[in-house]
């Protein structure tokens, strides 16, 4: 329960952050469907604070909900059906960042997105509506080790709901079943180590049935880098857990190969791998926000590229992908127009995005990727070969993935795949692979290309 994403079996989503629901049903028709995409982790689609009408603007705008209209800087309620049923009909799914955990920052007030009217300091959100007896008393989050402290106090000084109350529970109950209703499959729950275990199991009951049938996917937003008191563990009853020391243990095992066979170590705590929720980076920590430093992002693409084809190719966990903006300031919000609303997503000649947007997603040792561990799902890793700057491993007889640090290698390695001449994914099959008779593999990565190989099964030239 709570752990189905509900597409047929794929294996990655993409987090399209701060892209408008227009551009996103665009690229669910283009782009995601042919290449294997699950589905979308979309930004907040509720109505947030409008922290600024100028630059920069933040993206964080959207993690202070006003109410549960939707209507947001990614478009309006109409827009947003459109977006989940184009996206399904071409099958990929839609998953709803949900802000359940506050509402906005004490000391805001004013207009939301949908022009609804909020005063912070007096507990007041007229829409859902919300008042005094709702929110916890205003205390500041400052003791990881006392979950009391963690639960029940205001993160960066946000009114804190309080989920015990049945009213509340109600009411987060019916945003996600009016998103259930419009079609989509799940939700990544924010802030999720800020609320207590109990309290979400009572709130995930009372949501409906995902057509199809089953509960809606729910993974939660729990930053455990073995800092505190709260462990991913208490939550695999509700769906997955964010694992965030995944992002350190990549980042360190690409900077030194040598460490890659660690890359999930569980006696650090790191979650079991079918409750795992995996990623290079995320929006915050991209940016040096919630559990940020020392991670590989888009700004170091050489290095990104492998550690995110190197994570489609690994056997751990539930993927996701992320896909960012570029940005000089942390707080920057998306590439924006005159009146600051978001840019729209263009897409260049050669398949790359415009208009500052990066489009992670798209580049091929990643967007190609996403076929390879579709067609891998379910085999072990075997074959694993950890020699100075190359790595390589086999999945069970349907897959093999070879990079090479410094971008040169010419050896044969073994696998369990059948002979043949095999496309290479990364480069669109402009590159062949030869797998003898007795599953020997010719690897061969030059300078000039990417470092990356990667073949499966039924993929001939
Ligand atoms: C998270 N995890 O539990 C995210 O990792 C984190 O990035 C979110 O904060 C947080 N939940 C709340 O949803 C983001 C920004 C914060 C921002 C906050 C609210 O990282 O920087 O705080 O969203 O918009 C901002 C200001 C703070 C201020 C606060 C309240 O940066 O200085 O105290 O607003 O007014
Ligand atoms: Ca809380």
């Amino acid at each position: 329960e709570y752990t189905d994403p509900h597409c047929n079996g794929k294996q990655v989503i993409v987090h399209l952050f701060e892209w408008k629901w227009t551009d996103i049903a665009n690229e669910c028709e283009r782009y995601l469907s042919h290449k294997g995409y699950c589905g979308v982790q979309v930004s907040p689609p509720n109505e947030h604070t409008i922290i600024t009408k100028e630059y920069p603007r933040p993206w964080w705008e959207r993690y202070q909900p006003v109410s549960y209209i939707l209507h947001s800087r990614s478009g309006n309620e109409a827009q947003f059906k459109d977006m989940v049923q184009r996206c399904k009909a071409v099958g990929v799914r839609i998953y709803v960042d949900s802000v359940v955990n506050h509402m906005a920052g004490m000391g805001r007030q004013g207009t939301g997105t949908a022009g609804t009217h909020f005063d912070s300091d007096a507990y007041s959100y007229p829409t859902v509506p919300y008042s005094r007896e709702h929110f916890h008393d205003d205390c500041p989050v400052n003791n990881y080790g006392d979950p009391n402290n963690v639960r029940n106090c205001y993160l960066v000084g946000l009114s804190d709901l309080d989920q015990s109350k049945e009213y509340v529970r109600n009411k987060i109950a019916d945003y996600y079943n009016h998103l259930i209703d419009i079609g989509v499959a799940g939700f990544r729950i924010d802030a999720s180590k800020h609320m207590w275990p109990n309290d979400l199991e009572a709130i995930q009951a009372k949501t409906k049935n995902v057509d199809g049938g089953g509960k809606a996917l729910f993974y939660h937003e729990v930053i455990d880098q073995n800092d505190g008191a709260i462990k991913v563990n208490e939550y695999y009853d509700l769906g997955l857990v964010t694992e965030f020391r995944y992002c350190q243990k990549i980042a360190w095992g690409i900077n030194n190969f040598g460490q890659l066979n660690g890359v999930v170590d569980y006696g650090w705590g790191m979650s079991k791998s079918d409750r795992a929720l995996v990623f290079v980076d995320n929006h915050d920590n991209q940016r040096g926000h919630g559990g940020g430093g020392n991670l590989l992002t888009h700004k170091n693409p050489r290095n990104y590229k492998m550690a995110v084809a190197f994570t489609l190719a690994y056997n751990y966990g539930f993927t996701r992908v992320m896909s960012s903006y570029g940005f000089q300031s942390t707080d920057q919000g998306p590439p924006h127009n005159a009146d600051y609303s978001a840019k729209d997503v263009t897409i260049n000649a050669d398949g790359s995005c415009g208009n500052g947007w990066m489009c992670e997603h798209r580049w091929n040792p990643i967007g190609n990727m996403v076929a390879f561990r579709n067609k891998v799902a379910g085999t072990d890793l075997n074959n694993w070969y950890d020699q100075g700057d190359v790595v390589a491993f086999g999945r069970g007889n349907k897959g093999f993935f070879a990079m090479a640090k410094q971008g040169h290698a010419q050896l044969q390695l073994q696998s369990g795949m059948p002979g043949g001449s095999y496309c290479d994914l990364v480069t669109d099959c402009k590159k062949k692979i030869n797998v003898d008779g007795s599953g020997r593999v010719s690897v061969n990565i030059d300078n000039n290309e990417e470092p990356i190989i990667a073949i499966v099964v039924d993929v001939f030239t």
